[in-house]
Protein backbone atom coordinates (compact mmCIF):
# COMPACT_ATOMS: atom_id res chain seq x y z
CA UNK A 1 0.00 0.00 0.00
CA UNK A 2 1.51 3.40 -1.21
CA UNK A 3 -0.86 5.38 1.16
CA UNK A 4 -2.07 4.11 5.02
CA UNK A 5 -5.02 5.87 7.12
CA UNK A 6 -6.63 5.17 10.15
CA UNK A 7 -10.23 7.12 12.15
CA UNK A 8 -13.16 6.66 12.72
CA UNK A 9 -15.81 5.96 9.91
CA UNK A 10 -19.31 6.10 10.72
CA UNK A 11 -23.07 5.28 9.68
CA UNK A 12 -24.80 8.38 7.73
CA UNK A 13 -28.19 9.34 7.72
CA UNK A 14 -29.05 12.87 5.53
CA UNK A 15 -32.38 14.03 4.23
CA UNK A 16 -33.25 13.49 0.72
CA UNK A 17 -34.75 16.95 0.32
CA UNK A 18 -33.94 20.51 2.17
CA UNK A 19 -36.12 20.80 5.64
CA UNK A 20 -36.20 20.17 8.95
CA UNK A 21 -35.20 16.37 10.50
CA UNK A 22 -38.42 17.37 12.32
CA UNK A 23 -40.60 16.61 9.87
CA UNK A 24 -38.46 14.60 6.84
CA UNK A 25 -39.40 11.30 6.09
CA UNK A 26 -37.49 10.00 2.98
CA UNK A 27 -33.80 9.58 4.37
CA UNK A 28 -30.40 7.74 2.89
CA UNK A 29 -28.36 5.70 4.38
CA UNK A 30 -24.54 6.01 3.92
CA UNK A 31 -21.02 6.62 5.17
CA UNK A 32 -18.86 9.14 6.44
CA UNK A 33 -15.67 9.64 7.84
CA UNK A 34 -12.94 12.11 7.30
CA UNK A 35 -10.25 9.26 7.23
CA UNK A 36 -11.95 6.98 4.79
CA UNK A 37 -13.26 9.82 2.43
CA UNK A 38 -9.45 10.76 1.98
CA UNK A 39 -8.64 6.74 1.22
CA UNK A 40 -11.94 6.12 -0.69
CA UNK A 41 -10.47 9.41 -2.85
CA UNK A 42 -7.13 8.70 -3.15
CA UNK A 43 -7.67 4.94 -4.79
CA UNK A 44 -10.63 6.74 -7.21
CA UNK A 45 -7.60 8.30 -8.27
CA UNK A 46 -5.21 4.99 -8.53
CA UNK A 47 -3.49 5.03 -5.65
CA UNK A 48 -2.97 1.40 -3.50
CA UNK A 49 -4.42 2.46 -0.01
CA UNK A 50 -5.66 1.13 3.59
CA UNK A 51 -7.90 2.33 5.76
CA UNK A 52 -8.13 0.54 9.66
CA UNK A 53 -11.15 1.04 11.72
CA UNK A 54 -13.24 0.03 14.91
CA UNK A 55 -16.88 -0.55 13.91
CA UNK A 56 -19.72 -2.14 16.32
CA UNK A 57 -20.57 -5.45 15.61
CA UNK A 58 -23.96 -4.48 14.01
CA UNK A 59 -24.97 -4.05 10.57
CA UNK A 60 -24.14 -0.85 10.30
CA UNK A 61 -20.83 -1.25 10.82
CA UNK A 62 -21.18 -4.06 8.00
CA UNK A 63 -22.38 -1.25 6.36
CA UNK A 64 -19.33 0.63 6.59
CA UNK A 65 -16.97 -2.07 6.14
CA UNK A 66 -18.64 -3.40 2.83
CA UNK A 67 -18.85 0.47 1.55
CA UNK A 68 -15.32 1.26 1.53
CA UNK A 69 -13.72 -2.46 0.36
CA UNK A 70 -16.11 -1.80 -1.97
CA UNK A 71 -14.26 1.08 -3.64
CA UNK A 72 -11.56 -1.15 -3.67
CA UNK A 73 -9.70 0.67 -0.26
CA UNK A 74 -8.12 -2.24 1.77
CA UNK A 75 -10.25 -2.32 4.94
CA UNK A 76 -8.36 -3.25 8.44
CA UNK A 77 -11.71 -3.45 10.14
CA UNK A 78 -11.54 -3.93 13.70
CA UNK A 79 -15.11 -5.46 14.59
CA UNK A 80 -15.51 -4.33 18.66
CA UNK A 81 -18.14 -6.53 20.36
CA UNK A 82 -18.96 -4.15 23.29
CA UNK A 83 -19.51 -0.51 20.98
CA UNK A 84 -22.02 0.12 18.25
CA UNK A 85 -20.94 2.07 15.51
CA UNK A 86 -21.59 5.72 15.73
CA UNK A 87 -23.70 7.63 13.34
CA UNK A 88 -23.88 10.82 11.88
CA UNK A 89 -26.37 13.06 11.00
CA UNK A 90 -27.17 15.64 8.34
CA UNK A 91 -29.81 18.03 7.80
CA UNK A 92 -30.20 20.72 4.98
CA UNK A 93 -32.52 23.28 6.47
CA UNK A 94 -32.21 25.66 3.70
CA UNK A 95 -30.74 24.94 0.33
CA UNK A 96 -27.51 26.49 0.84
CA UNK A 97 -27.11 25.26 4.61
CA UNK A 98 -26.30 22.12 6.00
CA UNK A 99 -25.92 20.67 9.62
CA UNK A 100 -23.85 18.30 11.04
CA UNK A 101 -24.65 16.41 14.14
CA UNK A 102 -22.93 13.32 15.69
CA UNK A 103 -24.21 10.17 17.81
CA UNK A 104 -20.59 9.15 18.49
CA UNK A 105 -19.74 9.09 22.25
CA UNK A 106 -18.33 5.92 23.33
CA UNK A 107 -19.06 4.43 19.86
CA UNK A 108 -16.59 1.75 18.84
CA UNK A 109 -14.36 4.38 16.60
CA UNK A 110 -13.43 5.94 19.83
CA UNK A 111 -11.84 2.54 21.28
CA UNK A 112 -9.41 2.43 18.60
CA UNK A 113 -6.04 1.67 20.51
CA UNK A 114 -2.50 1.26 19.72
CA UNK A 115 -2.83 -1.93 19.81
CA UNK A 116 -5.47 -1.58 16.79
CA UNK A 117 -2.56 -1.27 14.40
CA UNK A 118 -0.74 -4.42 12.73
CA UNK A 119 3.18 -4.84 12.87
CA UNK A 120 4.60 -3.86 9.25
CA UNK A 121 1.35 -2.00 8.07
CA UNK A 122 2.52 1.46 8.56
CA UNK A 123 6.06 0.51 7.86
CA UNK A 124 5.06 -0.59 4.28
CA UNK A 125 3.33 2.53 2.84
CA UNK A 126 4.88 5.72 1.37
CA UNK A 127 2.67 8.15 3.45
CA UNK A 128 0.55 7.43 6.60
CA UNK A 129 -2.38 9.94 7.03
CA UNK A 130 -3.75 10.95 9.76
CA UNK A 131 -6.69 13.63 10.90
CA UNK A 132 -7.33 15.81 14.31
CA UNK A 133 -11.06 13.95 14.38
CA UNK A 134 -9.00 10.69 15.83
CA UNK A 135 -7.03 12.23 18.69
CA UNK A 136 -10.36 13.84 19.85
CA UNK A 137 -11.94 10.55 20.38
CA UNK A 138 -10.79 9.60 23.44
CA UNK A 139 -7.18 9.11 25.05
CA UNK A 140 -6.74 5.53 23.79
CA UNK A 141 -7.48 6.83 19.81
CA UNK A 142 -5.29 10.08 20.80
CA UNK A 143 -2.25 7.51 21.90
CA UNK A 144 -3.02 5.20 18.92
CA UNK A 145 -2.25 8.52 16.07
CA UNK A 146 0.55 9.55 18.75
CA UNK A 147 1.90 5.51 18.02
CA UNK A 148 0.87 5.61 14.43
CA UNK A 149 3.06 9.10 13.31
CA UNK A 150 6.00 7.22 15.63
CA UNK A 151 5.87 4.21 14.16
CA UNK A 152 5.84 6.02 10.95
CA UNK A 153 8.75 8.10 11.68
CA UNK A 154 10.67 5.48 12.55
CA UNK A 155 10.36 3.69 9.56
CA UNK A 156 10.95 6.78 7.36
CA UNK A 157 7.13 6.47 6.40
CA UNK A 158 5.61 10.63 5.48
CA UNK A 159 3.34 11.44 8.15
CA UNK A 160 0.33 13.40 6.06
CA UNK A 161 -2.06 15.40 9.12
CA UNK A 162 -5.55 17.44 8.63
CA UNK A 163 -6.15 19.30 11.34
CA UNK A 164 -9.90 18.84 10.24
CA UNK A 165 -11.05 20.34 13.91
CA UNK A 166 -14.68 19.50 14.96
CA UNK A 167 -15.77 21.53 18.05
CA UNK A 168 -17.96 18.91 19.12
CA UNK A 169 -15.55 16.81 19.80
CA UNK A 170 -13.65 19.14 22.34
CA UNK A 171 -12.90 22.88 23.10
CA UNK A 172 -10.92 25.11 21.19
CA UNK A 173 -8.84 25.62 23.91
CA UNK A 174 -7.79 22.08 25.09
CA UNK A 175 -8.12 21.32 21.09
CA UNK A 176 -5.61 23.85 19.63
CA UNK A 177 -2.40 22.82 21.87
CA UNK A 178 -3.49 19.00 21.14
CA UNK A 179 -2.94 19.58 17.25
CA UNK A 180 -0.29 21.43 17.47
CA UNK A 181 1.87 18.99 18.68
CA UNK A 182 0.65 16.52 16.14
CA UNK A 183 0.98 19.12 12.99
CA UNK A 184 4.35 19.70 14.60
CA UNK A 185 4.77 15.96 14.10
CA UNK A 186 4.06 15.74 11.04
CA UNK A 187 5.41 16.28 7.23
CA UNK A 188 2.81 17.47 5.40
CA UNK A 189 0.10 19.20 7.48
CA UNK A 190 -3.78 20.42 5.95
CA UNK A 191 -6.06 22.88 7.44
CA UNK A 192 -8.53 25.67 6.71
CA UNK A 193 -7.50 29.44 7.81
CA UNK A 194 -9.44 28.76 10.63
CA UNK A 195 -8.28 25.68 12.00
CA UNK A 196 -4.04 27.18 11.27
CA UNK A 197 -5.50 29.99 13.41
CA UNK A 198 -6.43 27.38 16.46
CA UNK A 199 -3.00 25.95 16.34
CA UNK A 200 -1.30 29.52 16.91
CA UNK A 201 -3.52 32.05 18.23
CA UNK A 202 -2.79 35.56 17.18
CA UNK A 203 -1.63 34.38 13.99
CA UNK A 204 -3.47 35.08 10.72
CA UNK A 205 -3.35 31.42 8.75
CA UNK A 206 -0.37 32.72 6.48
CA UNK A 207 1.62 33.27 9.66
CA UNK A 208 0.65 30.13 11.44
CA UNK A 209 1.65 28.31 8.36
CA UNK A 210 4.99 29.98 8.14
CA UNK A 211 5.56 29.10 11.97
CA UNK A 212 4.45 25.71 11.54
CA UNK A 213 7.20 25.14 8.91
CA UNK A 214 9.74 27.45 10.22
CA UNK A 215 12.86 26.18 10.16
CA UNK A 216 11.75 22.27 9.53
CA UNK A 217 11.63 20.78 5.90
CA UNK A 218 7.58 20.99 6.40
CA UNK A 219 4.63 21.09 4.01
CA UNK A 220 1.68 23.60 5.08
CA UNK A 221 -0.90 23.42 2.66
CA UNK A 222 -3.89 26.22 3.50
CA UNK A 223 -7.05 24.74 2.14
CA UNK A 224 -9.21 27.80 1.29
CA UNK A 225 -12.12 26.35 -0.31
CA UNK A 226 -13.96 28.39 -2.98
CA UNK A 227 -10.77 31.05 -3.17
CA UNK A 228 -8.16 27.89 -3.69
CA UNK A 229 -5.45 26.69 -1.76
CA UNK A 230 -1.96 28.14 -0.67
CA UNK A 231 1.30 25.52 0.38
CA UNK A 232 4.13 27.19 2.52
CA UNK A 233 7.03 26.03 2.83
CA UNK A 234 10.21 27.50 4.06
CA UNK A 235 11.44 30.08 1.95
CA UNK A 236 8.03 29.22 -0.70
CA UNK A 237 4.77 29.98 -1.18
CA UNK A 238 2.99 28.61 -3.96
CA UNK A 239 -1.24 29.75 -4.24
CA UNK A 240 -3.60 28.33 -6.73
CA UNK A 241 -7.07 30.41 -7.20
CA UNK A 242 -10.29 28.94 -6.61
CA UNK A 243 -12.75 27.34 -9.16
CA UNK A 244 -16.64 27.90 -9.61
CA UNK A 245 -18.82 25.14 -9.30
CA UNK A 246 -22.74 24.55 -8.43
CA UNK A 247 -21.99 23.67 -4.65
CA UNK A 248 -24.80 21.02 -3.58
CA UNK A 249 -22.53 20.03 -0.52
CA UNK A 250 -19.27 20.69 0.52
CA UNK A 251 -19.27 17.84 3.52
CA UNK A 252 -16.26 16.23 2.52
CA UNK A 253 -14.41 18.60 0.04
CA UNK A 254 -11.31 19.22 2.37
CA UNK A 255 -10.41 15.30 2.16
CA UNK A 256 -10.86 15.32 -1.19
CA UNK A 257 -8.72 17.98 -1.37
CA UNK A 258 -6.34 16.29 0.59
CA UNK A 259 -6.72 13.07 -1.79
CA UNK A 260 -5.56 15.08 -4.40
CA UNK A 261 -2.89 16.78 -2.97
CA UNK A 262 -1.23 13.29 -1.66
CA UNK A 263 -1.89 11.42 -5.35
CA UNK A 264 0.01 13.95 -6.88
CA UNK A 265 3.02 14.25 -4.61
CA UNK A 266 3.20 10.64 -4.88
CA UNK A 267 3.63 11.02 -8.58
CA UNK A 268 5.74 13.53 -8.07
CA UNK A 269 4.34 16.63 -9.66
CA UNK A 270 5.27 20.10 -8.16
CA UNK A 271 3.69 21.80 -5.56
CA UNK A 272 1.85 24.23 -7.95
CA UNK A 273 0.02 20.99 -9.81
CA UNK A 274 -1.00 19.22 -6.05
CA UNK A 275 -2.44 21.89 -5.50
CA UNK A 276 -4.40 22.14 -8.75
CA UNK A 277 -5.23 18.65 -8.12
CA UNK A 278 -6.32 19.24 -4.35
CA UNK A 279 -8.83 22.09 -6.12
CA UNK A 280 -10.44 20.61 -8.87
CA UNK A 281 -10.78 17.28 -6.79
CA UNK A 282 -12.49 19.68 -3.80
CA UNK A 283 -14.27 21.42 -6.02
CA UNK A 284 -16.12 18.40 -7.99
CA UNK A 285 -16.40 16.66 -4.12
CA UNK A 286 -19.04 19.80 -3.53
CA UNK A 287 -21.38 19.13 -6.90
CA UNK A 288 -22.93 16.44 -5.15
CA UNK A 289 -24.65 15.21 -2.02
CA UNK A 290 -22.22 12.93 0.43
CA UNK A 291 -18.88 13.03 2.25
CA UNK A 292 -17.40 11.21 -0.13
CA UNK A 293 -19.74 10.10 -3.12
CA UNK A 294 -18.73 12.72 -5.98
CA UNK A 295 -14.93 12.93 -4.98
CA UNK A 296 -13.38 12.14 -8.51
CA UNK A 297 -11.74 9.82 -10.47
CA UNK A 298 -9.01 10.09 -13.46
CA UNK A 299 -11.64 9.72 -15.83
CA UNK A 300 -13.47 12.88 -14.14
CA UNK A 301 -9.90 14.87 -13.55
CA UNK A 302 -10.03 14.46 -17.61
CA UNK A 303 -13.26 15.69 -18.50
CA UNK A 304 -13.07 18.06 -16.04
CA UNK A 305 -9.72 19.12 -17.72
CA UNK A 306 -10.91 19.04 -21.25
CA UNK A 307 -14.25 21.26 -20.27
CA UNK A 308 -12.32 23.64 -17.67
CA UNK A 309 -11.76 27.32 -18.37
CA UNK A 310 -9.14 28.66 -16.79
CA UNK A 311 -9.73 28.58 -13.08
CA UNK A 312 -11.82 31.79 -12.13
CA UNK A 313 -11.27 33.47 -8.66
O1 LIG B 1 -14.53 15.65 6.42
C1 LIG B 1 -15.81 15.12 6.30
C2 LIG B 1 -16.07 14.49 7.60
O2 LIG B 1 -16.39 15.50 8.50
C3 LIG B 1 -17.15 13.49 7.61
O3 LIG B 1 -17.11 12.57 6.57
C4 LIG B 1 -17.32 12.80 8.92
O4 LIG B 1 -15.26 12.17 9.85
C5 LIG B 1 -16.23 12.85 9.92
C6 LIG B 1 -16.33 13.77 11.04
O5 LIG B 1 -15.84 13.40 12.10
O6 LIG B 1 -16.90 14.84 10.91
Amino acid sequence: MRVVTLGETMALVRTRDVGSLRHATDLVLGIGGAESNVAIGLRRLGVDVSWLGRVGDDSLGERVLREVRAEGVDVRGVVDPHAPTALMVKERPTPTSTWVGYYRVAAAGSHLSRDDIPPGWIEQAQIMHVTGITPLLSPSAHDAVVAAIDRAHAAGVRVSFDINYRSALGAAEHAGPLLRTLAQNADMVFGGGDELELLYPGLDPLEAARELCSGVPREVVWKRGADGACAVRPGEIVEVQGLVVDVVDTVGAGDAFVAGYLSAALEGLDTEARLRRGNICGALACTAAGDWESSPTRRDLDRFGARAADPVA
